[in-house]
């Protein structure tokens, strides 16, 4: 990688919700070491900054610098319940708080900025990049395929209709013959058209291709098809992934509950892993099925659970500690654990950053797929590139999750998804060599865009 010396200001703007900050400041990191002259403001909520800093060891990254702004919550707030509505208050405030931040920062680092990197979802970056007259790169945080999905919004809506038909199939899209309406993220077609989520997602496959370049946590060979059909929508497609083994790499967790020295004692390719991500969980009749099919099958399992224990079946806690056949933890250290060779397989919502951490840890899948890009996600897994399978009738039941669990821990099928995910993994790790497409994209990121001899041609 080239290390480049220019004195840019990059201004970051954060989608503040579930994992999504994380791999931001990743990828703002991986620039930041091969420009480490630029100086880079990250704008997020303080909450998010405060953990996300903390946790993200920023050490030795004295050009990256977070700025708190406005949560966009009115005074007397209180929390309805309802996940959706600080998000809400929080894009109904942001161009204005992201601007008055900017501003700051500006003031404080005497640079004007010259370049903005927000979260694709922040649509309005587009225009704001346009008044200022600067580069916008906005970072997509999940698969090539969904992303596809959002800038052909209109092109679905136009052949699918209104009619709501789940069934219908998608192959009208290059590549997406295996998909089927009911696999969209809901507010592509007929549900929760006007919600906040679904507006700001419609705004946002509008804006992309207007971008400088779009940027994505993915390499290039895990979806060449549809890397393919994207370039042809985007002045630059950038592969920038992904992130947990490109350099510099992000800091281990030190603290694991002891779940990687109890791996460590069973056989390889043997344990399961289970975790739903940041945001889903599973309901108390499908948490208690998960928990007999464990349990009845004897199959050794790491859980990261956030939820109520009183939904687990009576006395399977504490049968698992006395019997030492599985460690049900708040929080684990899941890349660690799924790059240890006794993990077999992940029992997983299909959030794009536990995909790629499976698919370079070399382990296969299990979905419960909830929303957004999940169902997605899971019929690629398993139609696509084959190294996952849902779990029978979309919802976890005893029966299914043995099954699940037996075909991918002890049958043929389970060995086959095993070798085929492994080329996976070997295509990951060949892209973030010195010769790499990542590393070549990265390359260009820095040269073309924020270190840019002069305006490029499509500003
Ligand atoms: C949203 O996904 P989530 O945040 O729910 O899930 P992931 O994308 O899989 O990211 C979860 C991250 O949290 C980490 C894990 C992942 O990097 O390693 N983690 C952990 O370190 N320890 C634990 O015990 C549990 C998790 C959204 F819901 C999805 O639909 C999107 O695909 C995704 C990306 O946009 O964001």
């Amino acid at each position: 990688m080239s290390n480049k010396s220019c004195s840019q200001h990059v201004a970051v703007l954060v989608f503040p919700f579930a994992s999504h900050p994380s791999p931001l400041l990743l990828f703002v990191r991986m620039i930041s070491a091969v420009a480490p002259d630029v100086k880079f403001s990250f704008f997020s909520l303080a909450k998010s900054n405060s953990s996300l800093f903390t946790k993200c060891n920023i050490k030795g990254f004295d050009n990256i610098k977070p700025y708190d702004v406005w949560d966009g919550l009115p005074e007397s707030y209180v929390f309805s319940g309802n996940p959706l509505e600080p998000i809400d208050f929080f894009l109904k405030a942001a161009p204005g708080s992201f601007k008055k931040g900017i501003a700051e920062a500006e003031a404080e680092i005497g640079h004007k900025v010259g370049c903005l990197i927000s979260d694709a979802f922040l649509w309005f970056a587009c225009d704001m990049a346009e008044e200022m007259q600067i580069p916008w790169v906005p970072f997509w945080t999940s698969g090539q395929r969904p992303l596809f999905i959002h800038v052909a919004n209109d092109v679905i809506k136009e052949k699918l209709g209104a009619s709501g038909d789940k069934d219908q199939t998608l192959e009208f899209l290059p590549g997406f013959s295996a998909f089927l309406a009911s696999d969209l993220p809901g507010g592509i077609t007929t549900e929760n058209l006007g919600s906040p989520i679904a507006v700001m997602m419609h705004k946002m496959g509008l804006k992309l291709p207007k971008a400088t370049a779009v940027a994505i946590n993915s390499f290039q060979d895990l979806d060449l098809e549809v890397a393919f059909e994207l370039k042809k929508k985007f002045h630059k497609f950038l592969h920038v992934g992904p992130l947990t083994l490109t350099p510099p790499l992000p800091p281990k967790i030190s603290e694991d509950n002891g779940c990687l020295e109890w791996l460590g004692n069973h056989k390889p390719a043997s344990v399961a892993y289970i975790s739903f991500g940041s945001v889903a969980a599973l309901p108390p009749h499908e948490l208690a099925a998960l928990a007999e099919a464990l349990e009845e099958g004897g199959f050794p399992f790491i859980w990261s659970f956030r939820g109520n224990e009183k939904d687990f079946p009576e006395g399977f806690l504490e049968r698992t500690k006395q019997n030492g056949n599985g460690k049900v933890v708040p929080w684990a250290s899941q890349t660690q654990i799924l790059n240890n060779a006794c993990l077999g397989v992940f029992v997983t919502h299909c959030g794009w950053n536990s995909i790629l951490e499976s698919i370079t840890g070399g382990v296969p899948m299990i979905c419960r797929p909830f929303k957004a890009d999940q169902p997605l996600n899971m019929r690629t897994l398993e139609a696509v590139w084959k190294i996952g399978v849902g779990v029978e009738g979309g919802v976890v039941t005893k029966s299914g999750a043995m099954k699940a669990l037996q075909l991918c821990l002890s049958s043929k099928e389970g060995k086959e998804m095993r070798e085929r995910i492994s080329v996976f993994k070997e295509f990951a790790e060949e892209a973030v060599k010195s010769y790499g497409r990542t590393t070549e994209d990265l390359n260009a990121l820095v040269n073309e865009i924020i270190c840019r001899p002069s305006k490029p041609k499509w500003l």
